[in-house]
């Protein structure tokens, strides 16, 4: 029995099922971590999907942007954009089943007898792991309640830039939803720069990546976590494990297996030449 970690699936399932074999997995006895964005810019996110849904009893996912941008397009609050491919998900027949499950997933997941974390994004570093997860629970309560639509419609946004006490709901869930979902670069007080999407040497003046704040709340704490592809699967801080490394930009996906932090990857060439 062990636990596998893989980053942003993003409607790859091809080199998903490799990294399944590779392993042997078993789903009866091994888990499954995923860090989100399970869909979206590859291409076979309704197979990827409905391949995570059937396999759900023994997989933990966390919610990803793409995979909240699927649900607020679903639901008719947001127009899809241009390089989305999230046209077959939406006009499957068993899309209500498919979506129904994601918006029951998490934000944050956290186990204590593996000692690990797992996040889309990250935690910002003015939070401890017992407040990140309180957030998380609030805005997941949102998502799984009926002001679920209200939620996706105001979550789109840059602003408030930053966490505050006394941010009224709809302000303090778009915060705490960049914070688990998008966040890259921030300040040590938890500042977002959202702008950015370049790699740890390219850090917009006066921010930092959110794990490299030595005096962060969740520095003892073991993190997984996906979206940041050109991190290319190196944060080069303790306890800080990136998992997205590219697959769908023509990169890796890569796996970690939880118990002895061994690796296994493969290589979109690989995938394509078989
Ligand atoms: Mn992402």
């Amino acid at each position: 029995m062990a636990t596998y970690a893989i980053g942003d699936l993003q409607g790859c399932l091809k080199p998903l099922k490799h990294l399944l074999a590779v392993v042997n997995f078993n789903p009866l006895h091994d888990k499954l971590w995923l860090t989100g964005d399970l869909i979206n810019r590859g291409p076979e996110s309704l197979e990827t999907l409905r391949f995570v849904y059937k396999m759900r009893d023994s997989i933990v996912t966390v919610l990803g942007n793409h995979d909240l941008h699927l649900l607020a397009v679903a639901a008719g609050v947001r127009q899809a954009s241009s390089s989305d491919t999230l046209d077959e998900i939406l006009h499957a027949p068993d899309k209500d089943t498919l979506l129904e499950w994601l918006r029951q997933q998490p934000l944050l997941h956290h186990d204590p007898n593996l000692q690990y974390s797992m996040v889309h994004a990250g935690i910002p570093p003015q939070w401890s792991l017992k407040k990140a997860k309180k957030k998380a629970k609030e805005v997941e309560c949102v998502l799984q309640s009926d002001l679920c639509e209200m939620f996706l419609l105001t979550m789109y946004g840059n602003k408030p830039s930053g966490w505050k006490k006394n941010l009224d709901d709809v302000d303090r869930w778009r915060v705490i939803t960049n914070y688990f979902t998008r966040m890259r670069f921030c300040t040590a007080k938890g500042r977002l720069e959202l702008t950015c999407s370049a790699g740890i040497h390219h850090a917009p003046k006066g921010y930092a990546p959110w794990f490299e704040y030595l005096d962060r709340k969740t520095y003892s704490d073991r993190i997984i976590f996906g979206h940041w592809a050109a991190l290319e699967g190196q944060a080069y801080s303790e306890n800080v494990f990136a998992l997205d490394t590219g697959y769908v930009w023509g990169n890796s996906m890569t796996m970690m297996r939880l118990e002895d932090q061994k690796r296994f990857s493969v290589s979109a060439d690989e995938i394509n030449s078989n």
